[in-house]
């Protein structure tokens, strides 16, 4: 009991009534045992919860069904006809991923998952995920990734894909069967990337919050949305998995379903060999808030359990390790009569009625097709909170001995013809596959029966009923989005005249007129992870509102102030606290919104930039994968703007990790105007355009005058360079300096520098995007390439920078390898400065002294490389080192 330890805290009234019920159940204690006295306690509880005296909960019950028998659902299935088509199921997920490694060896696949879980997708798909086909939204339903064989076996029943297809399952160049489940490389099939284990259940916490969001925000209907996501025992290990199943409680949100397969064992062995891994969860989620269904025994335990009047089968139930009831499924009946049920003789006198063979087949609750739709319907209908089910399975159940619950089922991944024969028996196909289909070596063939057998009609008639196949991602634009008006970018465009402000404050204002746009306004969805005075974006939550589902049920400290803390039911901003993963999360469901439920929403992520790609970069890979269309905005960037934070925080690197994500657009803007005009481009790309691909921008904190838009220069700021300022003319020795957010400082201090002490004339460049310049080099060198015989291209780069007529130095406030990526392809000799190396807590000027990306230090580098060149003499490099008053012999920052 929780209670334990405080009550000496509490005053007692009556100690006397206190010490007898203490003696009573001292006595019953000694009397019967702890097994009665643990019931007392528990009807004593039950007792005071219904009488409302607000008793803590407990975090366990015991090793038994949530559900008793006799509240189970009725199942109203054709309990023949799925058993049949679970059957060709299985059989086909089975010789796909055996025919996948036959014909090419080592391409892998898993059996044993889908072994394990075919009956929890089976009812699912039999009666609850609600398809898209009558045109409306849909459930959203996250499959475990190691489970997709079982997946595409059901859309080959469905007459979605044929035996080539397949046959093809992992050769996907080319355009086969995915892997795992991957709408990048199967757009019209898979919606949500779950692979990487953990990513699936908090995406799909935050899926069902934005469902919830966009309802309270009356923009969609989501309240006919169910959220399923499927996860194994061993996923729960990751810090995603279970890091946000707070929110989903505290939220109450009731349209998020997990089903949790608890087959115990993960890749290498057991999942919690020395304890229980569902009564673990079970704390974990009734802590939370969750509503928690066991889905321990199959129904043939259920007469067992009725005759356990002392509770001897319970105890031991409750005392046995998941180690045990592994080994327990590699044995056979004989082996569990005798270490089960053997040691008490009031057990084994329980089963003595039963042969071992009936023993063998006690069934666990996830194998268990009445228990599992009873699970569900009671989770469908649960109100107030998420609920999850955990469903105890085998794992690699009906694959036979050699792989069922052995530690390394996980890696099994082929099987003989004469283990399919096995197979075969178990799963009653005699009729469907003929012996003679698996003599000797010959390929295992795949079985389905005509469309008009009595399997496919039901089947079909069963997802008909339900809204349409599943899964199925449809890009079809329910309620369509209206494009904001020019006059919101085209404020920056004349530049700030005296004013300073930073491209943050530049990028709020944009966002401010971005959500007030009246026809464009509701959609944008402003996302910040507990930094929004950090960004300036706290102007924002009055006017805007922070989102609260239910409402604000407290007068903020600041109510009287111009910029209060503005919770609303309705409000558009999602602040998310201190939580990059949740943000992301929050992110990838509104920026997926376009195809999951039809409904573009446009969203904005904010965050400290190093935390960002460096801290949630498999999210962002997976939003990559799901085909994400928003924004991230990396604030407070660059390593030596982002001033006194040090090595944690100081940023020098998100671009080239956002450089690694191929759909990503990494820009990294100087100005206002650059900002906006990317920004006002990423909309009709993604919005209009239809392009999957989504934006980062970094966002820097430096205050300066925001200077005006160069005439014409839209497109190449787009494309990722562009002339800023001329040469001076009367300097007679030519260079080009390249620059990037907050380094034009540098790059235009040394341009005056080097015109007026040392007759050199350097053009000045604005590079928003070395990624984006580099894809298209890329191009146009595999184009020359492979067309021998035609005309070279030349990479835009290369192009631009064709006429500066002397080197190039690149600066930039992030590391060298960031502009380096275009390194070949630029004309002449190149120079990039950088900030490699840790970030240290100091003043701007000291850190780009430090890290040698000041205005000295530019000018030299300009110098070094005339000189280099031959242009110039040495000496005047030399001038310039001391000039500037550089250390010539200061260590490497990338080695201290
Ligand atoms: C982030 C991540 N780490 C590791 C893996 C490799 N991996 C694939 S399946 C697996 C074991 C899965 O065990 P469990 O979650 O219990 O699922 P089961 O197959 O047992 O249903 C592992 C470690 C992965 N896919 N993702
Ligand atoms: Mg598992």
């Amino acid at each position: 009991m929780i209670i334990d330890g405080f009550t000496h805290q509490l005053p007692d009234t009556d100690p006397s009534e206190t010490q007898e019920w203490l003696d009573s159940l001292d006595t019953v204690i000694s009397a019967e045992g702890p097994g009665r006295a643990r019931f007392l306690m528990a009807k004593l509880i039950e007792r005071a919860r219904a009488q409302n005296v607000g008793v803590p909960a407990s975090v366990s019950t015991p090793y038994i069904n949530t559900i008793p028998a006799e509240h189970e659902a009725w199942f109203p299935g054709d309990e023949y006809l799925e058993r049949r088509i679970r059957r060709f199921v299985r059989w086909n997920a089975a010789v796909m991923v055996i025919k996948a490694n036959h014909e090419a060896d080592g391409i892998g696949g898993h059996l044993s998952t889908f072994a394990s879980s075919a009956i929890l997708y089976e009812v699912g798909f039999n009666h609850f995920f609600h398809g898209k086909g009558d045109g409306s939204a849909a459930d959203h339903v996250y499959f475990q990734g190691h489970a997709a064989p079982g997946i595409y076996a059901r859309a080959y029943l469905e007459h979605r894909f044929d035996e080539d297809d397949l046959d093809r399952f992992r050769r996907e160049i080319g355009g086969g069967l995915s892997s795992y489940p991957h709408p990048r490389l199967m757009p019209d099939f898979w919606e949500y990337p779950t692979v990487s284990m953990g990513l699936g259940p908090i995406n799909s916490i935050y899926q069902a919050r934005f469902n919830k969001y966009l309802h309270n925000r009356r923009i969609d209907d989501t309240s006919e949305s169910r959220v399923w996501c499927f996860l194994g025992d061993g996923e729960t290990d990751e810090p995603e998995s279970l890091g946000s199943i707070s929110l989903a409680g505290r939220e109450k949100l009731d349209n998020l379903t997990w089903v949790v397969n608890c087959n115990l064992q993960r890749l290498d062995g057991p999942v919690r060999g020395n304890g229980k891994i569902i009564q673990e969860l079970e704390a974990m989620f009734r802590g939370a808030g969750w509503n928690v269904i066991k889905v321990i025994w199959g129904s043939n335990w259920d007469p067992l359990l009725a005759a356990d009047v002392d509770g001897v089968l319970v105890n031991k139930m409750n005392s046995t390790v998941d180690g045990e009831y592994q080994r327990y499924k590699v044995e056979d009946g004989a082996y569990v009569r005798e270490h089960f049920f053997g040691p008490d003789p009031r057990l084994r006198k329980m089963v003595e009625h039963m042969s071992d063979d009936e023993i063998w087949q006690l069934r666990r609750g996830g194998l268990d097709y009445k228990k599992v739709y009873a699970a569900y319907k009671s989770a469908t209908e649960h109100k107030g909170a998420p609920t999850v089910i955990l469903a105890k399975t085998i794992k690699g159940w009906t694959l036979g001995p050699d792989v069922e619950g052995r530690n390394a089922t996980h890696q099994i991944k082929k099987l003989t013809n004469q283990q399919l024969m096995g197979l075969r028996t178990r799963l009653h196909l005699e009729e469907e596959i003929p012996e003679e289909a698996l003599a000797g070596d010959a390929e295992p063939p795949y079985f389905r029966p005509p469309k008009g057998a009595p399997e496919c009609q039901y089947l079909a008639q069963r997802r008909r009923s339900l809204g349409g196949r599943i899964p199925k991602r449809r890009v079809d634009i329910r309620r369509p989005l209206t494009m904001p008006d020019d006059d919101v970018f085209a404020e920056f465009d004349a530049g700030s005249g005296k004013a300073e402000f930073s491209t943050t404050g530049a990028f709020t204002r944009l966002l401010r007129g971005l959500a007030r746009d009246e026809k464009f306004g509701n959609r944008v969805v402003p996302i910040i992870p507990d930094e929004g005075r950090t960004f300036g974006m706290d102007a924002l939550f009055k006017e805007l509102k922070i989102y609260a589902s239910q409402g604000q049920l407290y007068e903020p400290v600041d109510h009287d102030l111009l910029l209060s803390y503005v919770e609303a039911r309705d409000g558009q901003i999602l602040e998310e606290g201190i939580t990059e993963a949740g943000s992301l999360a929050s992110w990838i469901a509104a920026a997926t919104s376009y195809a999951t439920r039809g409904v573009p929403m446009v969203p904005f992520f904010t965050f400290y930039s190093m935390f960002g790609f460096q801290r949630v970069g498999d999210l962002i890979w997976s939003a990559a994968d799901a085909r994400a269309r928003g924004f991230l905005l990396g604030g407070t960037a660059g390593r030596t703007t982002l001033l006194g934070e040090g090595l944690q925080h100081q940023d020098g690197h998100s671009l080239l990790l956002a450089s690694t994500v191929p759909p990503c657009q990494a820009y990294d803007p100087a100005f206002a105007y650059e900002m906006s005009t990317i920004i006002r481009d990423g909309l009709q790309r993604m919005y209009v355009d239809g392009e999957d691909i989504f934006y980062y921008l970094t966002l820097y904190n430096e205050n300066y005058v925001q200077p005006a838009k160069p005439a014409g220069s839209d497109e190449d700021i787009i494309r990722g360079l562009y002339l800023w300022a001329e040469a001076p003319e009367s300097a007679s020795v030519r260079a080009g300096i390249l620059f990037s957010g907050t380094a034009h400082r540098a790059a235009r201090e040394a341009q005056s520098e080097l015109a007026e002490h040392y007759d050199v004339a350097a053009e000045l460049w604005s590079a928003t995007s070395y990624k984006r310049l580099r894809e298209d080099a890329m191009s146009a060198e595999r184009w020359n390439r492979l067309h021998p015989d035609e005309e070279p291209r030349l990479p835009f780069v290369t192009e631009a920078l064709s006429g500066v007529g002397g080197p190039i130095v690149a600066v930039s406030d992030y590391m060298r390898a960031v502009a380096d990526q275009v390194g070949r392809w630029i004309p002449g000799r190149f120079h990039p400065l950088g900030t490699d190396g840790f970030g240290r807590s100091d003043t701007r000027e000291a850190l780009r002294r430090y890290f040698e990306v000041d205005t000295g230090h530019v000018v030299t580098a300009v110098l070094s490389a005339l000189a280099a060149e031959g242009s110039i003499d040495a000496s005047v490099v030399a001038d310039a080192i001391t000039r500037y008053d550089i250390d010539p012999d200061a260590a490497d920052s990338w080695t201290t």
